[in-house]
């Protein structure tokens, strides 16, 4: 028997700790996975680890994890060579895009495309083939409106400011819960002690969120705020600071300050005060209370992304940032200098240079908003999508409307889906090609290291063998690729592997071979616990894309948003409005199938405050229906004090118990999915981003 450590980044969520796993061999049996602890000798994540981890062994041993192509006959699955399956797809997508045209075939990218960096280097090398325009992904049930405001203002999308979150002293944090989520576009792992270690030096958290999350609990200040009324509060909030003069002069160079405050003015606190339910002597005092602060920063995720003006809720708070000087300032908001460097290396992007054909919605960097999918397939005309590509994602159970989209899928001509398992949307496809597991695979993060609160690096080999006859991911795109150019005789580069490609991106970066360090995979590798370059320092100023490289302070597509603001009317009394929830134990929508961590506490009910309960005759533990304008569930409902008086929470990713999962610990779980709620025509018109918070729904007894 033999023993062997080996060191490794997580790739489950943003945080990407450390982590260390022991591999057990034994003669007669393939390797095991016999530990997985926290890495102390990792600097960034200093052995942070949560259960998560500890289930990167139950995902590689699943027995209902793909381990070869599937092929759907009638009911049954059937496992197919990989030559066969590429040759198929290959001609029933030519022959669909033959009679219908190239925007026939639809594509969607779900959450882990971007922790498994050989689908970021190589999904494109097949989908970019299709010349469709229908191409869809997670970004838009995400964080679209962030990368929108950072595309306006600052010229790149991807140029995204992160909290400097070890030399702050004033954090203010809308619509995220990093003590669930681990942080998101803020990579950083062991945010819990590294709030409190503000809290330590004299500084102060402020949570603002309609749920007294697990950030707001820890919090010096918790503000209750109605769904969706964050973008009233930040308006107010803007204006306190240009009334009352800012504290502090930025050494950035910015246009159309002024014409935003004199376009502004209008809403001052005390005007916003109904839309958001925060009184506006608090909005006063946080506004001062921020901008007097010697270092703040205002962070806001997914809670302030997904509602119904995501874009400017976005472009407000990097204007509080800028305006307070905290843009680019140490203990501010400031941007990586990531070892391979994604902004440096390409375009700033593109918005709205066409719109989806039936509701009209605008692309961005080439993609659609998904709450147009399923419009997509369901209205019948030229350019109506019949064949559907689904990489790594679960739309059925992450998109708004999904059944819906259930039903659209279940009209298509032919769907490939690119996965581990057969689930909710997966159960639909034609093929299913499932690739290696992670453990198997080598592992980059070339998104994470861009949002990290660090600057860091580190490159992972494969720690089990790959098994015979099984793909990547990257490999899986690049048959698809040479089978669909052979059959439609396009032409096709060469092209080479994920990790020849972060060696060119490593050498061309920052700590390249221009630079001292002269970072190359060969350095990454005797580095196995990662590479710590340094603290995130000023540099906004010469990343810049927009044409004169100078802030922009007032885009015109943002300008214009103010009016469908300003249009709004007084919020209808006696509403009740749903909002998401995510636990530390579960991933989006894909990680439930594992025992060790479904087990316990059921973490999958309504919260509802008792005052809420009572006025609808409902008691605690109760089984109840709940209705919006797109559909219906049931499940229990729990009492919660945490809740807002007239706002109800209820996680998203549940409701595995649907015919032809194989999943087989998923369908056992009670829960019923959040999204057979949300309303796909609830969007941030300007972005097209999807609101999944702030859904009006009725709440009764089942
Ligand atoms: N109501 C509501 N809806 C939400 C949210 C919310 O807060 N509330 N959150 C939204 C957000 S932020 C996101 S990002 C989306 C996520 O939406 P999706 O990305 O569509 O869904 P996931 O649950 O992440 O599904 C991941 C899929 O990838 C597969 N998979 C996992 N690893 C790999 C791999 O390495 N290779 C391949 N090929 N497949 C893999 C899994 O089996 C699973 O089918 O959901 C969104 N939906
Ligand atoms: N354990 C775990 N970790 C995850 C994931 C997971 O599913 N589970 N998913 C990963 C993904 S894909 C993402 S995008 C990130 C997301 O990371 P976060 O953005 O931190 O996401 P959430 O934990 O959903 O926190 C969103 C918060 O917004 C609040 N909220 C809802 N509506 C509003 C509103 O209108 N205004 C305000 N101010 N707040 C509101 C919710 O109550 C919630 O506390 O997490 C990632 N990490
Ligand atoms: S917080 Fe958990 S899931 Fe996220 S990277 Fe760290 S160990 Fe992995
Ligand atoms: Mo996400």
């Amino acid at each position: 028997m033999t023993k062997t450590l080996h060191h490794r980044a997580c790739h489950l969520c943003e945080a990407i700790c450390g982590l260390t796993l022991e591999i057990t061999e034994e003669q007669g049996s393939g390797p095991r996975i016999t530990s997985i602890k926290g890495d102390p000798e990792d600097s960034f994540s200093r052995g942070h680890i949560c259960p998560k981890a500890v289930a990167l062994q139950d995902i590689q041993n699943d027995p209902d994890r793909l381990r070869q192509p599937m092929q759907r006959v009638g009911n049954e699955w059937q496992p197919i060579e990989w030559d066969e399956a590429f040759a198929l797809v290959a001609e029933r997508l030519a022959s669909i895009q033959q009679r219908h045209g190239n925007n026939a075939v639809a594509t969607y990218q779900g959450n882990p495309s971007v922790h498994n960096y050989g689908l970021m280097t190589h999904s494109n090398y097949f989908l970019g083939l299709l010349k469709t325009r229908n191409r869809f992904s997670a970004t838009s049930v995400d964080q679209l409106p962030q990368h929108l405001a950072s595309y306006l203002m600052y010229g790149h999308g991807l140029l995204l400011p992160i909290p400097d979150i070890d030399h702050t002293d004033f954090m203010l944090i809308l619509g995220g819960n990093p003590l669930a989520s681990n942080g998101s576009i803020m990579t950083v792992p062991d945010v819990e002690k590294r709030l409190k270690a503000i809290q330590a030096r004299g500084g102060k958290v402020v949570v603002v969120d309609p749920r007294r999350s697990e950030t707001a609990a820890m919090a010096d200040q918790h503000l209750f705020v109605r769904p969706g009324g964050d973008v009233a509060l930040l308006f107010g909030l803007l204006n306190t600071i240009f009334e009352e003069g800012p504290t502090r002069d930025s050494h950035l160079q910015v246009d159309g300050l002024a014409q935003v405050r004199q376009a502004i003015c209008r809403f001052t606190a005390e005007a916003m005060s109904p839309l958001c339910a925060i009184p506006a002597p608090q909005i006063r005092q946080l506004a001062r209370d921020f901008a007097s602060a010697d270092k703040a920063v205002c962070y806001g995720r997914m809670g302030v992304s997904t509602q119904a003006f995501g874009t400017l809720c976005h472009w407000l708070l990097q204007l509080l940032n800028l305006v307070t000087g905290n843009l680019d300032r140490v203990g501010g908001a400031l941007c990586t200098s990531p070892a391979v460097d994604l902004v440096a290396a390409t375009a700033g992007g593109h918005f709205n240079a066409w719109q989806s054909r039936v509701s009209g919605l605008p692309e961005y960097g080439g993609e659609l908003p998904v709450s147009a999918l399923a419009e997509e397939m369901l209205t019948e005309g030229e350019g109506q999508v019949r064949a559907l590509i689904t990489v790594a994602g679960n739309p059925v159970l992450s998109t708004p409307n999904g059944r819906q989209l259930e039903q659209a899928l279940d009209g298509l001509e032919f769907m490939l889906s690119i996965d581990l398992y057969i689930n909710e949307t997966t159960r639909y496809a034609d093929l299913i090609l499932p690739s290696t597991s992670a453990l198997e695979n080598d592992h980059y993060d070339t998104t994470f290291n861009l949002f990290a609160v660090r600057n860091v690096s580190r490159f992972n080999r494969a720690i089990l063998p790959k098994p015979e006859g099984a793909l990547h991911d990257w490999e899986i795109f690049v048959g698809l690729a040479q089978a669909f150019a052979a059959r439609t005789q396009s032409l096709l580069k060469p092209t080479i592997a994920p990790a020849q490609m972060i060696e060119l991106g490593l050498r061309a970066g920052p700590y390249g071979d221009a630079s001292p360090l002269r970072l190359s995979l060969a350095t990454l590798d005797q580095h196995p616990h990662g590479i710590d370059l340094g603290a995130l320092q000023p540099n906004l100023a010469g990343r810049l894309k927009t044409e004169n490289r100078r802030i922009q302070a007032a885009p015109a597509a943002i300008m214009a948003d103010l009016e469908r603001f300003a249009a709004l009317g007084p919020p209808p009394v006696d509403e009740l409005l749903l909002i998401g929830r995510r636990h530390v134990r579960s991933n989006n929508s894909w990680m439930h199938n594992y025992h060790r961590l479904v087990k316990g506490k059921p973490r999958h009910q309504l919260l509802m405050h008792p005052q809420d309960l009572a006025r609808r005759g409902l008691s605690d533990g109760q089984r109840v229906r709940i209705s919006s304008r797109v559909g219906v569930v049931e499940v229990e409902v729990l009492a919660s004090g945490e809740m807002m008086p007239g706002v109800v929470s209820l996680p998203h990713g549940w409701g595995h118990g649907r015919p032809g999962v194989h999943m087989s610990i998923a369908t056992a779980q009670p829960g019923c999915s959040a999204n057979d709620l949300t309303d796909e025509r609830q969007l941030d018109a300007l972005s097209g981003n999807a609101a999944l918070n702030g859904v009006p729904v009725r709440v009764e007894a089942a």
